[in-house]
Parts: structure tokens; C-alpha cells; sequence
């Protein structure tokens, strides 16, 4: 099956790399529409930054971003919702999303009651504080433990989609962050969708000889191909024209003929 573009939207003042740009409604609602329009087969909302050393939200305030979005959006594309709250995932299915993006990797019961699809994505620590210092003794063998973990517990409350994210930037070093990269064939023989959010994200940056966050796309791509030629069936990108046509160009040259 062809992989998946997810349009990332984050409709927040904070975010690390589009801050303030679409916390005016009708701005995040025409970004929406433009990523449909470049090829996303999902548009992410989101009203919380979860960049390190973000500060929580209160619910009512994402709440009052992501919903009037979601419901714009959601008669267009299928709309997933990027929270960690499970009264904030209620409420935006409630308003049309159809898969719960979930950074806590926490809140099956909600896609099982509502019937909507699930992202269990795997973090260290807190947004707050988890860049501070984090330690794996293994981390690939962590993270795929944990994710398997969390989705044999979503299927087992009867949620029909479950897909995994090794969760980049989130509690990792440049060096896990490669490792997971690297090694994503362990996570994708766990017979469950993977998912990649590489986008724009700070080990790129330090990669490419310290490049700000206004200048990561080359990074950007070339990760995103790398994840689906792993085998990864989604990626969750900022820059959803450019991402689909790599992937097309990619697959027009593979063998095995990746294909979207
Ligand atoms: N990354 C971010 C947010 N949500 N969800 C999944 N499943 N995977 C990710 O890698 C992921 C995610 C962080 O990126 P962004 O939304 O651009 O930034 P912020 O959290 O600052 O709004």
C-alpha cells in the first residue's frame, strides 16, 4: 500500500517551527485545505506545542483552537487530533476527527469508545524536561517494547487501527533519534503501521552544520523517504507538497516500487 503524508497543523502561538502562524482560525482552516490540496491524506491538528520545554495548555484553550478547525476541516480530508487530553480527543472526534494522535501513548480508551483510529507515540519524560538528559540502555529494544505494548493493549480494548511512532525529538538525543532512524525495520516487523515525524526537527538541524528551523527541508525529505523506504506507511510532515512528490520520485526509482 502507498505510505501515507500526515500535514502537520499546529494551531498554537508556541510551536518550533510555525509559531503563531496558524492560531488565527481562518488561516489554520486555508492551511488545511491547502496541505488536502498538495496531496495529505491526513491533516493533524494540534492546540498544545509539545516542543521541549513547552508549557502545558489548559483544556479549555485547546479546546476553543482545535475544535472550530477540526470541524472546518474535517467534510475535506480526514482530520486527526494531536493531543494528550483525552477530553480534547472526545470532543474533536466528536467534531469529525476520525484518529486520535496521541504523544502520551495513553489514550486508547477514547479511540475504543469513539471508535476512531489511534497514534501511540513513545516519549521519554515530559515536554518540559525531556531533553534535559535522556538515557536509554537500548534504545530501539525500549521503544519497540513500549509500543508493543501499548498496541497490543489498544487492540485488546477493541480499537481497530493502531499504528506506532518511535516518537523523534521526543526524550532523544541526536544519536537515539539516528539509531531509531536506522533501525526502523525493527519496529516496522512488529506487523503494526509505523509512523514518522521527522519534520523540521532539531537533530536535523544539527546535522546539517547547525541550519535553523526555516532551513531543514532538504533533512526533512530526505528522512521521509528514508522512513518509507524502511517500510514506514506514514509520515507527519510540515511541508506536504515537497514530501509527496520525494516519495513519488522515490518509488518511480525503487525496485520494489514504493508507490503513491
Ligand atoms: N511530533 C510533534 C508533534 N506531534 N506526533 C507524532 N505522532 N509524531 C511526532 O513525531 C510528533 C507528533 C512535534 O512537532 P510539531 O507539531 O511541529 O511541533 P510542536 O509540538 O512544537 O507543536
Amino acid at each position: 500500500m502507498a505510505p501515507l503524508v500526515m500535514g502537520v497543523l499546529n494551531v498554537t502561538p508556541d510551536s518550533f517551527s510555525d509559531a503563531g502562524c496558524f492560531l488565527d482560525r481562518e488561516a489554520a482552516i486555508a492551511h488545511g485545505l491547502a496541505m488536502a490540496r498538495a496531496g495529505a491524506d491526513v491533516v493533524d491538528v494540534g492546540g498544545e506545542s509539545t516542543r521541549p520545554g513547552a508549557e502545558p495548555v489548559d483544556e479549555a484553550e485547546e479546546r476553543h483552537r482545535v475544535l472550530p478547525v477540526v470541524e472546518a476541516l474535517a467534510p475535506h480530508v480526514r482530520v486527526s487530533i494531536d493531543t494528550g487530553k483525552a477530553a480534547v480527543a472526545e470532543a474533536a472526534v466528536a467534531a469529525g476527527a476520525t484518529l486520535v494522535n496521541d504523544v502520551t501513548a495513553s489514550l486508547h480508551p477514547v479511540a475504543a469508545d469513539t471508535g476512531a483510529g489511534w497514534v501511540a507515540m513513545h516519549m521519554q519524560g515530559e515536554p518540559r524536561t525531556m531533553q534535559r538528559d535522556p538515557r536509554y540502555d537500548d534504545v530501539v529494544g525500549e521503544v519497540r517494547g513500549f509500543l508493543v505494548e501499548r498496541a497490543e493493549a489498544a487492540a485488546e480494548a477493541g480499537v481497530g487501527e493502531v499504528w506506532i511512532d518511535p516518537g523523534i525529538g521526543f526524550g532523544k538525543t541526536k544519536e537515539h533519534n539516528l539509531s531509531l532512524l536506522r533501525r526502523l525495520s525493527s519496529l516496522v516487523e512488529t506487523g503494526h503501521p509505523v509512523v514518522v515525524g521527522t519534520s523540521r526537527k532539531s537533530f536535523l538541524g544539527i546535522l546539517a552544520g547547525g541550519a535553523p528551523v526555516t532551513d531543514r527541508l532538504e533533512g526533512s525529505l530526505a528522512t521521509a523517504v528514508h522512513a518509507v523506504s524502511q517500510g514506514a506507511r506514514m509520515v507527519r510532515v510540515h511541508d506536504v507538497g515537497p514530501t509527496v512528490q520525494a516519495i513519488r520520485l522515490t518509488a518511480a526509482g525503487s525496485p520494489t516500487g514504493v508507490s503513491r
